[in-house]
């Protein structure tokens, strides 16, 4: 028997079995199944291949040669779960419309060019996720990244089987969500961004199309507005709702330290330093935003939850924060979703029930890190893991890299890779969602720039969120190996990633 990790697959299938050789394909290969995953793999094919398969609308035809089929059966395992075997046919069965579209994804690793042509290698796969909650995060705020991006984005982390798509909407560079009850975010607060660079912001279509191409490729988008602090921009449209920029020998020094300009008043803010601005905490006029804003984007947001942000909000007196957060978690229940927040809004006893925390400290807690988190927990919530030493996609890959930030340490791939989400803290296993790789967006002044901080290292954390932890091949030697096998791949969808030296590209 071949060895499973033989199979240049990521994520690595909880079971595989190589075959010998390959099923040939060619422009004869029919088809069948639900027309849009049909037409999904066609296109995707062509776009790697230049062969179009056939599409056979029927069901599958007396004559089995040349076959992809493309079928539910719930049979096969829990939710997002496949089996896929590539003999004399090829046969793709999910539990779920989620299960069938990853059967696919990995029908398309399998995909590969010799001296004969075009084939799939042969194989038998059963597979299914380890974590349910399998997340990337852009950030479109510090610099703005348009719908067709967005969407270059979901289809490149979907293909690593990424579930959650959440966007970091409002920051202090900028407004990028429009909301009909509060037109002058958008008038006012969304055309620029860091370095002096333009903005943008999504319209209402917009937001829905991304929602929508989202959901075709079963990534569930969350829409994030980071509160109470990270809210300049707020300001400069409504600066009735926010302090005056916090200005305090703290932040100042910290400010000189990463040589950002400080913040004015009313004006844009163009660099990137943190900390310096707040809502006004005890004016109801705040809360009357709060709610209009979660109301406008629950309307347009099927998926159940909504991140009120909560991170490095360093302008907001403690109790100020706790009594904000408190609020701003119960009107997101109140409006009928989820509540989501960074770390920090552990630290207020009464959050709403359920809400489910974003842990970003570092692998081994820092301060007061573990103890916010947990508590989400204490409150019937949950966690999701994006240590930042580790999973975060802005940091560099080493010191010489020209993109990315360096406060949470230089991550290579290997570094990225070598990490267990349920050791970090100290709360039950159950309590732990999955994954989210956030990438922020201070030093990507292009859409291309993102793409070389993301891959391969999103490929990392796609592994850590779907693999089983005991996987046979599930370790560093054999990760590289599959992972260089990507580069075809990624060359085709013209993904620009980084060809880090640590990894065998093929
Ligand atoms: C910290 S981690 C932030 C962001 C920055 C990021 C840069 C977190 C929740 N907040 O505001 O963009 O560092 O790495």
């Amino acid at each position: 028997m071949v060895l499973p990790h033989s199979l240049p697959l990521v994520p690595l299938p909880s079971s595989a079995i190589a075959g010998e050789g390959r099923m040939p394909v060619s422009e004869a290969t029919r088809v069948s199944g639900d027309a849009r995953l049909t037409t999904h793999l066609i296109e995707a094919v062509a776009q790697r291949s230049g062969i179009r398969l056939s599409a056979s609308p029927d069901q599958p035809s007396p004559d089995r040669s040349s076959e992809i089929a493309l079928r539910l059966d719930p049979s096969v395992g829990g939710p997002e779960s496949y089996a896929l075997t590539i003999d004399e046919t090829v046969d793709i069965a999910g539990a779920d419309e989620a299960g069938l579209f990853y059967g696919v994804q990995t029908l398309l690793q399998l995909l590969r060019e010799d001296d004969d042509g075009w084939g799939l290698l042969r194989a038998e796969i059963s597979d299914s996720p380890r974590f349910g909650r399998r997340g990337v995060m852009l950030d479109v705020t510090r610099h703005f990244f348009d719908v067709d991006e967005v969407k270059k984005f979901i289809d490149s982390t979907s293909a690593l089987k990424f579930n959650h798509l959440h966007l970091h909407l409002s920051d202090d560079q900028g407004w990028r969500i429009q909301i009909d009850s509060w037109p002058k975010l958008t008038e006012l607060a969304s055309s620029t961004a860091s370095l002096g660079d333009r903005g943008g912001f999504y319209t209402k279509d917009d937001y829905r199309e991304i929602v929508a191409y989202a959901a075709e490729r079963h990534m569930v988008v969350i829409p994030e507005i980071d509160l109470p602090g990270h809210t300049h921009a707020i300001g400069v449209a409504y600066p009735e709702l926010v302090e005056e920029p916090v200005m305090n020998d703290g932040l100042l020094s910290e400010s000189a330290r990463l040589g950002q300009p400080l913040p004015v008043a009313g004006e844009p803010y163009l660099g990137w330093g943190v900390g310096h601005s707040s809502v006004r905490i005890h004016e109801e006029r705040t809360y009357e935003f709060v709610r209009d804003v979660v109301r406008e984007l629950a309307e347009m947001t099927p998926g159940p939850y909504i991140h009120i942000g909560g991170d490095e909000s360093l302008g907001t007196p403690q109790d100020d924060f706790d009594l904000f957060v408190e609020r701003a978690t119960a009107i997101v229940v109140e409006e009928g979703k989820i509540p989501l927040a960074w770390h920090e809004v552990g630290a207020a006893k009464d959050i709403a029930e359920g809400t489910i925390g974003q842990y970003w400290g570092k692998t081994t807690p820092e301060g007061t890190h573990a103890a916010e988190a947990a508590h989400f927990v204490e409150r019937g919530g949950a966690l999701i893991m994006s240590a930042a030493d580790v999973a975060y996609l802005d940091m560099k890959y080493d010191a010489d890299f020209p993109l990315g930030l360096t406060w949470a340490g230089v991550i290579d791939v290997r570094t990225a890779y070598e990490w267990e989400p349920t050791s970090i803290l100290d709360v039950p296993e159950s309590a732990i969602l999955g994954i989210e790789a956030p990438l922020w967006s201070e030093t990507t002044r292009t859409f291309g720039e993102v793409e070389q901080l993301v891959f391969p290292r999103a490929a990392a954390q796609a592994e850590i969120g779907w693999s089983p932890r005991e996987g046979a091949g599930r370790e560093w030697v054999s990760f590289r190996e599959r992972l260089g096998s990507l580069a075809p791949l990624w060359k085709a969808g013209r993904v620009d990633f980084h060809p880090a030296a640590e990894i065998p590209w093929s």
